[in-house]
């Protein structure tokens, strides 16, 4: 499909999230797919009826191809990686090494790393969600010793995990863990990543003008 891609996301938000709303991953998968994209915006302040419309829990991103719309950041990244080979290839095995790490990203790690950061900024030092975690991180470390991408090529199953990774990684959960923090500076070392990265931080700059 062609036409007009629109990434959906707050008008602001605290300094805090700056840097990992998670539009980034949505700019970082056209950044990589060569596709151009605007950036529109729902308050954060007023979820009103036409951003529950959009997306049922209230949050972003959503995304919005050329009145094709669809919410959660992983479906949008497929939907993305789906127009390029840059992302996920055609078909055959490959494409199901991708399909599955995809799932595996977000079912099997990011559904212990979330809880787990939500504790930790809640104030909870010592969670019980810690050795289950270690234990997700442990079989990570062991697929990625001998290579720098899941599936032997780049593709949005590594910028998937990768984001996810990073929010513990940010807050010290990756210490000692040098495959997984090389993995993680491997992949925002792209150009790709870094212009997205700096395109959200610029845009929640901007936001402080108009509070
Ligand atoms: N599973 C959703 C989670 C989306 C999510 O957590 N969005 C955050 C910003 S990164 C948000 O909107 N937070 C505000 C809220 O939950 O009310 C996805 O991956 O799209």
């Amino acid at each position: 499909m062609s036409g007009k891609i629109t990434i959906w996301t707050f008008d602001w938000v605290p300094p805090g999230p700056r840097g990992y709303v998670r539009d980034l991953r949505l700019r970082w998968a056209l950044e990589e797919a060569g596709l151009a994209y605007d950036v529109a915006t729902v308050p954060f302040d007023d979820r009103g009826p036409d951003h529950i419309a959009r997306q049922p829990f209230g949050q972003v991103p959503f995304l919005d191809d050329n009145g094709l719309r669809l919410f959660e950041s992983g479906a949008c990244l497929l939907h993305i990686a789906g127009k390029t080979a840059a992302l996920m290839p055609e078909g055959g095995q490959a494409r199901a090494d991708v399909l599955q790490w995809v799932v595996a990203a977000l079912n099997s790690v990011e559904m212990v790393t979330v809880p787990w950061w939500f504790l930790r900024i809640s104030g909870q030092t010592e969670s019980p969600l810690t050795g289950w975690m270690e234990q997700r991180f442990d079989r990570l470390e062991a697929v990625l010793a001998d290579r720098d991408w899941l599936t032997g090529t780049f593709s949005v199953a590594d910028l998937l995990l990768s984001d996810i990774l990073r929010v513990p990684g940010d807050l010290g959960a990756l210490d000692g863990r040098d495959t997984l923090k090389d993995y993680v500076a491997r992949n925002q070392a792209r150009r790709a990543w870094q212009k997205a990265h700096a395109d959200q931080l610029a845009h929640f700059a901007a936001s402080d003008a108009t509070r």
